[in-house]
């Protein structure tokens, strides 16, 4: 494929149209810069985007750092989702921050109650053939509605609201083919958990996975979205779903059958490779700790006493996964030795739960009623006891995300989850006896978007409202001739962002970059501060040595900008994640891989390094950089990957940097 401005056109046009993939078809309708031809670097229009609080903050800091009176996005919406906790005054400072913000620059605003950002996006504002940017690593959810819905650091997000193309690699595009369908007691997490056995988590960067074949029409659209939601864990762009007449019964019923076009890949489309899944083979699975990609079925863990199940996250609360909960709890009480906790998705699902009295038979139950919101999922709240054993329905179960590094986190479908609130132990939940509760789409969700507060039509009046935990965004110094500096830890494969900068209980100090950066790779290494500080006050050079898959996982950019902070000025590793590269580059760290791989086996924590004519070499596009490791005595050579965009970003410490370069 070529592209010109906002037209695409076949390559081959004159000798014969090649057919199209849904990927093809919604990007090519958004390229406004380069060419939509594999592996190069193309600039897309983003439609809508999306912040969470955690992320919003530093976005909308970003964005004011921009100068612009209003966002040039069709629509925007800042969630407050995640830091609804609330200890301290931080959380609340933040929320207040976040509503004067929307209602100045023109974003809608989900207030806290409101429900997660993925799945109220999916209920009420999901497009398809629209592109959606999130501040939010499952953003990808709302390619069950037929988006091209990518996750992107605060940065990039508000670079987008300013109107500005998302850069993304043009993708290699998989298709997924589904055949038959689900058995009863198996259900979509079960499909994207057999998706992760076969793409494991690493390896994909560059990948977009694309759903085709007769078996997608037995998925409803929330069903679908759990299966994009958890394409995230296999690190690939994002991924997607056709839109059918299935999308017209969800949008309809949510009263937004307006907004539905079809979306489908021609017959003769050309994927990259395609792989099988037939669904009536699928068996319940499990992902074991403490990676989404660990893949057992749930026969092999059967039995395992079970300390608590959580259900709810982004990947498993919309109302077809808690009314299957529900269903299956109905007359039934938790076991004793489970802790149940449910945090709902959204308030439309609550609503509907309490009228129809599933809510009720949940209660009857014994569950432990959180609020609509991320919750346990972030490890913010219900942190389970040492060593336990903790099933959960959400996404990712990295060492100690849960908020207690001991325990064993396996995350199961709603299903699942259901068997063992039951018995207390691991169980097939196909062998529980009980008849399949089967929950059609309801003809119409409750809707009621009163929490969603609109912003001005003119809002150069509104006063930001800032808590003295907001801090103004750092920046970086234009990248330096020499890099010279300690490796200050060295760490091995699929180091997670939250490995980097945890989440849970610090996450209230997103706004706060110096407090914040005390725990950095603090699960790893509680030490690191106090080095990364000595060697930086010193005047000194912080260096990141990493294995494969560096920076797995979430979009959170404080896993690039808290080590900037701490003077961290290159990332050496086997291989790096997408968002976590971006997010890299954008606050003007370089990241390097090693050429030869062995090398890395030659390195340690404190060896003291310097690598010369950095800039010079960046400039000239040289992406050769040798390393000299002055303790060992030895050298190695490194190279670095980047667009002539970013290496302009790059050159001017980030992109901030970059962007007030050229406005002077
Ligand atoms: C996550 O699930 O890890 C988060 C918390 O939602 C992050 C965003 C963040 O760190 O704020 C993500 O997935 O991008
Ligand atoms: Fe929230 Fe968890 Fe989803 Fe992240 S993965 S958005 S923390 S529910």
């Amino acid at each position: 494929m070529f592209t010109s401005g906002a037209l695409s056109i076949p390559k081959n046009l004159e000798l014969k149209i090649v057919g199209m993939t849904i990927v093809e078809k919604v990007l090519s309708s958004h390229v406004v810069e380069g060419v939509l031809e594999q592996g190069k670097e193309v600039g897309i229009r983003i439609d809508q985007t999306l912040t969470q609080d955690a992320t919003g903050t530093m976005t909308y800091l970003q964005f004011e750092a921009m100068e612009l009176p209003r966002i040039k996005t069709d629509m925007s919406v800042s969630y407050i989702d995640h830091n609804t906790i609330q200890i301290g005054f931080e959380n609340a400072d933040d929320h207040r921050y976040l509503q004067t913000t929307a209602k100045k620059f023109g974003i809608l605003l989900s207030r806290a109650g409101n429900g997660i950002c993925h799945q109220v996006h999916l209920e009420r504002f999901g497009k398809p053939g629209t592109t959606l940017l999130g501040a939010d690593s499952h953003t990808p959810t709302g390619g069950g509605v037929g988006q091209i819905a990518m996750g992107a650091g605060g940065l990039d997000i508000a670079l987008a609201m300013a109107g500005a193309p998302f850069y993304i690699t043009s993708p290699k595009v998989i298709k997924i083919n589904l055949t038959g369908k689900l058995s009863p007691w198996v259900s979509a997490k079960d499909v994207i958990l057999k998706v992760l056995e076969i793409f494991t988590t690493k390896g994909n960067v560059g990948c977009m996975l694309e759903y085709g074949g007769p078996g997608v029409d037995t998925l409803s659209v929330p069903e679908r979205g759990t299966i994009t939601n958890m394409g995230a864990e296999c690190g690939v762009t994002t991924s997607i779903f056709p839109s059918d007449h299935k999308t017209l019964e969800f949008l309809k019923a949510q009263g937004r059958e307006g907004d539905w076009k079809e979306l489908k890949a021609d017959s003769d489309a050309q994927y990259f490779k395609t792989v099988d899944i037939d669904l009536s083979q699928l068996v319940p699975l499990a992902a074991t700790p403490h990676s989404p990609g660990n893949i057992s079925t749930i026969k092999e863990l059967e039995g395992m006493d079970v300390n608590q199940v959580c259900v709810g996250s982004c990947t498993n609360s919309s109302y077809r996964d808690l009314m299957i909960l529900a269903g299956a709890l109905k007359g039934k009480k938790a076991h004793p030795n489970v802790s149940f906790v449910l945090a709902p998705g959204s308030r439309q699902v609550v609503k509907m739960l309490a009228d129809n009295g599933a809510l009720g038979d949940l209660v009857e139950s014994g569950v432990r009623l959180a609020e609509n919101a991320c919750g346990f999922c972030i490890g913010n709240s219900q942190s389970p006891q040492t060593d336990a054993v903790t099933l959960r329905t959400s996404n990712r179960n990295f060492l100690a995300r849960s908020g207690t590094k001991s325990a064993q986190a396996y995350l199961v479908s709603p299903e699942t989850a259901a068997a063992a609130i039951i018995t207390g132990k691991v169980t097939d939940p196909r062998e529980l006896g009980l008849e399949f509760p089967n929950v059609p789409m309801p003809e119409m969700f409750a809707i009621d978007d009163s929490m969603i507060e609109k912003p001005l039509q003119d809002g150069s009046a509104v006063e930001i409202y800032r808590g003295p935990n907001i801090g103004a965004p750092p920046t970086n110094d234009p990248l330096s001739d020499t890099i010279e500096g300690d490796v200050t830890i060295k760490v091995g494969d699929k180091i997670t962002t939250d490995h980097i900068i945890p989440a849970g209980q610090r996450m209230k100090y997103r706004s706060n970059v110096p407090k914040y950066s005390e725990y950095i790779f603090e699960i790893l290494d509680p030490e690191f501060y106090g080095r990364a500080k000595a060697i930086k006050e010193s005047g000194r050079h912080n260096i990141i040595v990493g294995g494969e898959s560096y920076g797995q996982g979430s979009s959170r950019e404080h896993a690039a900008i808290c080590p900037m902070y701490m003077g961290v000025k290159a990332v050496i590793a086997k291989s790096f994640e997408r968002i976590h590269t971006a997010n890299l580059v954008n606050f003007g760290i370089l990241p390097m891989t090693f050429k030869n791989e062995s090398d890395y086996d030659g390195i340690e924590q404190g060896d003291q390094l310097v690598m010369e004519n950095v800039r010079e070499l960046v400039k000239a596009n040289d992406t050769t950089i040798i390393v000299k490791n002055i303790t060992k005595g030895t050298q190695f050579e490194a190279e670095y990957s980047l667009s002539d965009r970013a290496r302009d970003i790059m050159l001017a410490g980030g992109t901030l940097s970059y962007m007030k370069s050229q406005k002077d």
